[in-house]
């Protein structure tokens, strides 16, 4: 040993060790990133004086923090969530996983009134993802989540995340921290933890640093018709360009449509800014669209309640329903509104808006995605940051001479929302349609979006 002084923490650290909580070698996490470790805190069941010893040390962590309530993220935190209750004797309540299908449909077990106060306690923490869809449920309820006491933090951003939304996270362990600790014992080698702290450093902040999805692999994710027309049609055409014509009268458009058509997999409109719209444009336009093999996306940004979302879809002037292949909604007005689009279009969501001061923070973004995986009939979202998901995202604030314009729109160019983002689709507007030569433009958008594509993979 390199030491002498042990303290309590580490002592409990080395009795857990000798259950098997942590191994080391390489091992496939549920992710499918390779990880120099595994940790698996369930074996301290199996030890009740360990048990015990655990929960007086969550219990010191939450020292000034005033609670009422205490619920464990399923399921390998609730006996720690269970032990902490029976020491401090402060009231559990029990989170299912799922909801009961019969009954009551409780998502939580247990007595509590709404205003209470909620501690929660998760084994270990890594993207901080599925505390955040318990924390959601256990709100969602009426109590209040401040404080989260977490047994070991993988430090991989989940605290970070935690703390940028106001929750005040304690730890008892950091990995690094373990692997010191086992290192002064002896217990690894100076190799393992030069490759274990070069893991650590590398996977943090960075939970969805695996490569992007290519369009083959998108494909297969998705069954709707329209992603799979969408992706055929960037593939047969080598392009991700979706050019948006926000021009006011239909001869521009249907001039534009011309032009640009053979580069792009899709144009992009808004409908309600043409001074003479009229069925005999609709049916010229998708002509072209057939003929140049392009989608018609209707950027309408439906977003109010699913009936009246429903009738501005079906009805009015404009018909949307009847010729738009794409069209964009908020989800402000919950899950359930989606439904009024039926599951022949494909729905895109709007997770992030690319302008100034957006109040689609990032609570807000991965509340929409989560509702898009689940809805049927949404393809996509818009968004200008990574999705880490099965869903097309598309990116509009492209353009490859400004960075931005005096009303809050801000640009950037294909290469960076490739790489950063991992976008899939780039939507540009002023770029090509204000052009001397629009088709030229819409070449250069189409040869760049495409080359940033390959250079992401
Ligand atoms: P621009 O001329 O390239 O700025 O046009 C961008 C288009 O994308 C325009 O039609 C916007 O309405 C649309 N857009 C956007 O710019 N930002 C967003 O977040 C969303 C849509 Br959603």
């Amino acid at each position: 040993m390199k030491s002498e002084k042990i303290t309590q923490k580490e002592e409990f650290l080395l009795k857990s060790y000798e259950l098997g909580i942590i191994k080391f070698g390489n091992f496939t996490l549920k992710s499918g990133i390779q990880s120099p470790f595994y940790v698996d805190l369930r074996p301290l069941v199996s030890s009740p004086a360990l048990l015990k010893e655990l929960s007086g040390h969550l219990i010191g962590l939450l020292e000034d923090s005033h609670y009422q309530l205490i619920c464990g993220v399923p399921y390998a935190a609730l006996p720690m969530a269970a032990a902490i209750s029976l020491e401090a004797e402060i009231p559990l309540i029990l989170k299912r996983k799922e909801g009961k299908k019969y009954g009551t449909k409780k998502m939580l077990e247990g007595i509590f009134s709404e205003g209470q106060t909620c501690v929660l306690v998760e084994d270990v923490i890594t993207s901080g993802k599925s505390l955040i869809e318990t924390i959601e449920e256990v709100e969602k309820e009426g109590l209040k989540v401040n404080d989260i006491v977490v047994v070991l933090d993988r430090e991989q951003g989940g605290v970070q995340l935690l703390k940028e939304k106001g929750y005040t996270v304690h730890t008892l362990f950091r990995i690094g921290e373990v692997i010191d600790i086992l290192y002064k014992h002896d217990l690894l080698k100076q190799d393992e933890v030069v490759r274990i702290q070069a893991f650590i450093k590398e996977k943090f902040i960075s939970p969805d640093r695996s490569p992007r999805k290519t369009y083959e692999e998108k494909l297969k994710l998705q069954n709707h018709p329209i992603v799979k027309k969408l992706i055929e049609t960037a593939l047969s055409k080598e392009s991700n360009l979706i050019a948006s014509l926000d021009v006011c009268t239909t001869q521009e458009i249907l001039d534009l449509a011309e032009k640009v058509g053979d580069y792009v997999v899709a144009v992009k409109l808004h409908t309600d800014i043409i001074s003479d719209f009229s069925e005999e444009y609709i049916t010229q336009l998708k002509e072209i669209a057939q003929r140049k093999n392009f989608l018609l996306f209707e950027d309408r940004k439906f977003g109010d309640i699913g009936n009246t979302q429903q009738l501005q879809f079906e009805k009015g002037v404009y018909k949307i329903s009847d010729w738009a292949d794409l069209i964009t909604a908020h989800v402000i007005a919950g899950e359930e509104s989606l439904k009024a689009f039926g599951e022949k279009v494909g729905v895109v969501t709007i997770a992030e808006m690319s302008s100034k001061g957006v109040l689609t923070d990032n609570n807000y973004k991965s509340k929409v995605v989560e509702i898009s995986h689940r809805a049927a009939n949404v393809v996509g979202c818009v968004a200008q940051s990574k999705l880490s998901s099965s869903l097309l995202l598309f990116t509009p604030g492209i353009n490859l001479r400004t960075t931005g314009d005096s009303k809050g729109q801000q640009f950037k160019t294909p290469g960076k929302v490739f790489e950063e983002c991992h976008t899939d689709f780039i939507i540009v507007g002023r770029g090509i349609y204000t052009a001397v030569h629009p088709e030229k433009e819409a070449e250069i958008y189409r040869k760049e979006g495409w080359n940033a594509y390959l250079k992401s993979l």
